[in-house]
């Protein structure tokens, strides 16, 4: 297999950001550590900023933004991305359009019959979701903390950037500013202390606008709006609620608990909480890993290369595993040592094919080893990790020089499968069984 690139890299703490390319190679260094430019805030000042840290950012009428960058002289005008068929519904309305009653879910038909002069654009799928990713990267270089809720929204917890960034609402605007200069779109921003009055934040600026919710402004805030803006409540609970004379949030919360759950069971308990502003949901991130690898602390260090390429072997193995359960392929493959004085090493190495195979990942493992040469000392922790990961759909078709090399990769998805089935320790290949006693 032909190698590209090479890194070396040595350093005494792994979790800092190395030199390798510049990318972290924890995945807990990432954007929001290390740094430490940006305004000096008061322990008290941070404590306060943090109290309202939770935004949530929306793009404006997405697939149709998306689509005006191709067409700007439609800007303004009323436009519509959906199937112009019978049977379809709408599925993202411009500004213009919505006043004429035009919105989402909507049948096509009604649209038409309502807004005749719309302009109406087919669906491209796979754009949104392409320019979907690049949001995403730019939420995630703002802060780890991201939970994606959609294509186009995703809660952020901007708590740790304060320091690096500023103020919520500076980031706030900051992203606004990289989505619309970056991306060509706009997108809307609610800042608050919960998820809950966040997203209520983001859909009252809308379009292009931002709205912090500070929180002594939230519960007389809430209490002005509908009781349909508490989450959990559908059509059917406003109107089981209305029958009580219960319309707003105000009324809710002023709704004894024991009659709130009479009505409504146990959602009762929940919508009278929201009503008081009490959503303590964290923000929650479903990362996209970045790496993937696996690693061992020895019960005692060692200096025995037959020992390291054992456990390099059984490293591999749980990381190629891992790798093709999450449909990935690495591109790059990461050795790391830590020596008995706590001092780590990493050495990577980027493979022109992307590999998804133990034996691959191994083979790389075993030249990284070799290209540490002489170590300084005994070893006491050694491991592996699968870089630059893309989808294993489209990278492109492992074609290795060598046949073997496709015969592993059937043979250890076969593995999997057993695995899969029989728990962890049922198949392993014959140099990964416990030695008999006196080998080694
Ligand atoms: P939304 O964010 O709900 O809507 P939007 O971005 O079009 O408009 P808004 O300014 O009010 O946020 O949804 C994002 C995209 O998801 C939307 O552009 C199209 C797609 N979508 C559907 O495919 N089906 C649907 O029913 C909805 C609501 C959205
Ligand atoms: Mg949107
Ligand atoms: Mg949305």
């Amino acid at each position: 297999m032909g190698l590209d690139r090479e890194n070396h890299t040595d350093k005494h703490t792994y979790k800092h950001i190395d030199k390798n390319g510049g990318k972290p190679i924890d995945k807990h260094a990432g954007a929001t550590s290390g740094t430490t430019s940006g305004t000096p805030y008061s322990e008290a000042d941070l404590r306060e900023l943090r109290r309202s840290s939770i935004l949530h950012v929306d793009m404006d009428a997405f697939f149709v933004s998306v689509e005006l960058r191709s067409r700007p002289e439609l800007k303004g005008r009323p436009v519509i991305v959906g199937y112009p068929a019978e049977r379809s519904v709408v599925l993202s309305a411009s500004y213009a359009a919505r006043k004429f009653g035009v919105k989402s879910a909507m049948p096509m038909a009604v649209a038409a019959r309502m807004c005749p002069s719309a302009v109406i654009i087919e669906p491209r799928h796979k754009l949104y979701y392409e320019v979907s990713g690049q949001i995403m990267a730019i939420f995630g270089s703002i802060t780890d903390l991201v939970e994606p809720l959609s294509v186009d929204e995703a809660f952020l917890d901007v708590g740790g950037a304060i320091r690096r960034l500023g103020p919520p609402r500076e980031i706030g605007e900051l992203i606004r500013r990289r989505v619309e200069s970056e991306l060509g779109i706009t997108a809307s921003v609610g800042i608050a202390a919960s998820k809950f009055v966040a997203k209520i934040a983001s859909t009252r600026c809308k379009p292009d606008g931002l709205l912090l919710i500070g929180p002594d402004e939230t519960v007389p805030y809430l209490h002005t709006l509908p009781v349909s803006a508490l989450w959990g409540v559908g059509a059917k609970t406003v109107e089981v609620l209305a029958r009580m004379g219960i319309r707003t949030v105000a009324d809710v919360a002023a709704t004894p608990l024991p009659s709130l759950r009479k009505i409504l069971g146990a959602t009762g308990e929940h919508v009278h909480r929201l009503s008081w502003g009490i959503d303590p949901r964290p923000v929650t991130p479903v990362r996209l890993e970045k790496s993937i690898g696996a690693e061992e602390t020895f019960a005692v260090d060692t200096a025995d290369d037959a020992l390291l390429h054992r456990e390099l072997l059984r490293l591999s193995h749980r990381t190629a595993e891992r790798l093709r359960s999450a449909g990935m392929h690495a591109r790059t493959v990461a050795l790391k040592l830590r020596y008995a004085d706590f001092s780590t090493i990493t050495r990577s190495r980027t493979v022109s094919t992307p590999i998804d195979s133990a034996q691959l990942l191994y083979g790389v493992a075993v030249q990284l080893l070799e290209s540490v040469g002489q170590r300084p000392m005994t070893v006491r922790l050694v491991g592996i990790r699968a870089e630059q990961l893309e989808e294993a759909a489209q990278a492109p078709l492992q074609l290795s020089l060598d046949r073997r090399d496709d015969n592993w990769r059937a043979a250890e998805q076969a593995l999997d499968r057993v695995t899969r089935k029989f728990g962890n320790k049922s198949v392993l290949p014959a140099r990964l069984l416990d030695p008999a006693p006196g080998a080694d």
